[in-house]
């Protein structure tokens, strides 16, 4: 039996997931775009709680002002009627040509206040629908030649606009934070923040670091060749996982967005372990929305698009569940406790230590047998790694 979801999983999709229309570089759109009412009624009917948008995706790119407030208060209404909220909002800065150099970082400064702009509008109407989350997510920032991108200046650029928006926030004394996503490619040939690391370095360059955390995406770490579930929990080491992007992605390849669990399953049971088991006594680490990012493959219709919709809720609370028996096997506790993962939890420095009293102490060096370790002292992380293996595929 799949697991049911339900409001308490807070689950949240993107308007620009359900509303994919197929269209890609070789290919025109498959399906009918998909109006947001219907979107809200079938994801209430489905067990999501959220969804999230881009200006764009709600009102066309250069709607007039009526016709955007009629798109607000259609949304409005079908929130109301449905029972839905707006965790997360967004701004496109990537789709316009306007901004085919960027947004923050242009080259053209016209181009950055015109940018600006354009999230100071978003962040409003975020703050109105009661969103505590505002993405930035940068796809335009960046370069295809390197002679063509000042990229300390960009930099600099990207800091100038964050701080400013930052401040304004602050100074409305508004409940809502940015969080950055970042990706290493496509659409631009290099993307400024490519990785989770990238964006914590950025971050802490800031006037206002607190305002500011990361919303990392499976597959973007994953096109990087990273670890996605070791980067989310850098994230939580640093207090930054501030809102969380699910799909799937197979290898070092485009940006695939598939289904959650459709891509590096085993690290997909290490993310959903780390974010529902991963805190001090065993709790959830991650109380925001489980916020799915991905793309209904473009050979599906309609019911193909709710059915993947679907498939990405399931996977994440069978894994959920999954990653439960895990942590309640007994075999799976003295596992870990004879592969010492518990012990990294141990400072590696006693109270009062000192160098002198480390270079007095002949257990640490005269007397420590650091041979043992040639044919010994084998730490058994492949018969772990074999208990969760069994765990995931259900024969425990
Ligand atoms: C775009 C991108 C996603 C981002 C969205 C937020 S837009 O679809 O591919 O990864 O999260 O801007
Ligand atoms: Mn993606
Ligand atoms: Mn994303």
């Amino acid at each position: 039996m799949t697991p049911k979801p339900t409001a308490e999983d807070r689950f949240s999709f993107g308007l620009w997931t359900i509303g994919y229309s197929g269209i890609d570089t070789f290919g025109n759109p498959t399906r009918a775009p998909m109006d947001v009412v219907h979107v809200l009624e079938k994801l209430a009917e489905i067990g999501a709680y959220g969804l999230s948008f881009h200006d764009d995706d709600l009102f066309a790119f250069g709607s007039s002002d009526s016709q955007r407030q009629g798109q607000i208060n259609r949304l409005n209404q079908a929130l109301a009627d449905t029972g839905l909220i707006v965790p997360m909002v967004t701004t496109n800065l990537f789709s316009a040509p306007v901004f085919k150099d960027g947004g923050f970082t242009s080259n053209d400064r016209s181009v950055r206040r015109f940018a600006i702009r354009k999230v100071l509008r978003q962040l409003e109407l975020g703050v109105e629908l009661g969103a505590k989350t505002f993405v930035m997510w940068g796809g335009r920032e960046g370069a295809e030649y390197d002679s063509a991108k000042n990229v300390r200046a960009a930099l600099e650029r990207y800091r100038e606009a964050v701080d400013f928006l930052a401040d304004y926030v602050l100074s409305q004394g508004w409940d809502i934070r940015f969080a950055i996503e970042p990706k290493p490619n496509e659409p631009r040939g290099d993307i400024l923040l490519p990785t989770v690391g990238h964006a914590l370095a950025f971050i802490s360059s800031l006037e206002h670091p607190e305002m500011v955390g990361v919303n990392p995406e499976v597959g973007h770490e994953q096109m990087a060749g990273l670890n996605y579930a070791a980067g989310v929990a850098q994230a939580l080491y640093h207090d930054k996982l501030f809102h969380i992007d699910l799909n799937g992605q197979r290898s070092i390849k485009y940006d695939q967005d598939l289904v959650f669990g459709h891509g590096d399953l085993h690290n997909a049971f290490a993310l959903v372990d780390l974010l529902e088991n991963g805190g001090p006594n065993g709790g959830s680490t991650y109380d925001g929305p489980r916020h799915f990012d991905y793309k209904p493959s473009r050979t599906e219709d309609a019911s193909g698009v709710w059915d993947s919709a679907v498939a990405n809720m399931s996977n994440y609370l069978m894994l959920k569940q999954r990653a439960r028996a895990f942590r309640a096997d007994p075999e799976v506790q003295s596992a870990l406790i004879a592969a010492k993962v518990f012990e990294i939890e141990e400072p590696t420095l006693s109270p009062g230590d000192t160098v002198d009293s480390l270079k007095s102490d002949r257990s640490l060096w005269e007397d420590f047998d650091s041979q043992a370790f040639f044919d010994g002292k084998g730490f058994g992380f492949v018969r772990l790694q074999q208990l969760a293996t069994e765990h995931l595929l259900g024969a425990r």
